[in-house]
């Protein structure tokens, strides 16, 4: 288990495939057996001398029932750090992993990280397919062997109006839907979080689950998913993803409301026609498609022209500051939406 990420060392050799090269379904196929006959030979030979409490097996030796695994972060390097939120201060990661909205494990912001902690990621497939030449299945170790890893510090805006400024660890969604090969009829990405109502106690209760139909879903244009801000992250800070805040893995679309950013994903479909929408399903009226942040557009219910900013102390010492249009992305992805009315368009 605690060996399941790679370490620098693996990430630097020669075998790792390189984000600019596109290659057919077969070479990738091929490589990717041969990267993971070479790459778990090499995590065993380094993982094998640190020993790991957690797989001491103990429970079964005495015939007990073993206790759920308690869910563990792992260091994940980067090899490329960018700040894409100027001087602002970074929300401290106590703060990122105790304020969260993630509905299957319950509605309030202490909830996804009281009740996630027994969440198993292990294992995973993540699916990519529809309108795509080259459908692609990656498991967990996938996202951090196949992919450079890079961390990206943006602004993160809930519609609720509150905000942070997180340090993502991932990969531009671009890289993975390049690979796939996109065809001409691709004109939407619908994403699906994982539906397991054993371990997300708020997909089968109505109540914890705040009314939304399960599995969560959220879709983007063609053009927004290939934008290079959109990011898919699998870690936080210097870690893997703690399980509040998507693991193993989950989208980041910084210019819009943070409903958008879809947690623990299974399955990214290319779709010729505008996908179904979790909020937007459950309350057309308040929550659009678009959902860019936009401080001239009110949420029905509040205002969106400021929003409080979560440092140190928490939401209410939060200092209330001006919201910005494409949460200050503008110069980035303004023009996807030239033409278009944004206050219809919300
Ligand atoms: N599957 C799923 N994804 C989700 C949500 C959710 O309830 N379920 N909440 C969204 C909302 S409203 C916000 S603001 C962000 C919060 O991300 P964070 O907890 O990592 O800050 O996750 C989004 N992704
Ligand atoms: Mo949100």
């Amino acid at each position: 288990m605690s060996n399941k990420f790679t370490n620098g060392l693996l990430k630097r050799s020669p075998w790792h495939i390189k984000e600019s090269e596109v290659t057919p379904e077969e070479i990738f196929k091929d490589r990717r057996s041969i990267i993971k006959a070479l790459g778990f030979g090499a995590v065993g030979a380094v993982g094998a001398t640190i020993p790991s409490v957690a797989n001491a097996d103990i429970f079964s030796l005495f015939g007990k029932d073993k206790p759920a695994k308690k869910f563990a972060t792992a260091p994940l390097p980067f090899t490329k750090q960018t700040n894409y939120a100027g001087a602002e201060i970074v929300t401290p990661y106590s703060k990122v992993t105790t304020h969260n909205n993630f509905y299957e494990f319950g509605t309030s912001k202490k909830a996804p990280a009281e009740n996630s902690q027994e969440f198993q990621v292990d294992p995973w497939t993540l699916v990519i397919d529809g309108e795509v030449d080259r459908p692609l299945t990656l498991g967990l170790d996938d996202f951090t062997k196949l992919m450079d890893i890079e961390q990206r510090t943006y602004r993160m805006r809930c519609v609720e109006a509150w905000s942070m400024v997180i340090p993502w660890l991932g990969f531009p969604l671009a890289t993975l839907l390049k690979r796939a090969g996109v065809n001409s009829k691709g004109k939407y990405v619908a994403f699906e979080t994982l539906h397991d109502p054993e371990q997300m106690p708020g997909q089968s209760n109505r109540f914890m689950g705040g009314g939304i139909h399960y599995p969560y879903v959220e879709g983007l244009t063609i053009e927004e998913a290939m934008n290079d801000l959109t990011f898919m992250a699998v870690g936080l800070y210097d870690k893997t993803l703690p399980p509040q805040n998507g693991a193993p893995i989950r989208l980041v679309v910084p210019w819009k409301y943070g409903f958008k950013s879809i947690k623990s994903v299974v399955r990214i479909r290319v779709t010729s026609q505008r996908p179904p929408t979790s909020w937007n399903q459950l309350g057309p009226s308040e929550y659009g498609f678009y959902a860019n942040v936009n401080p001239a557009v009110d949420h029905p219910r509040w205002s969106q022209a400021s929003e409080r900013r979560i440092a140190e102390g928490g939401l209410f010492s939060a200092t209330r500051i001006k919201t910005l249009p494409f949460n200050g992305y503008g110069d980035q992805v303004a023009d996807l939406y030239r033409g278009l009315d944004l206050t219809k368009n919300f």
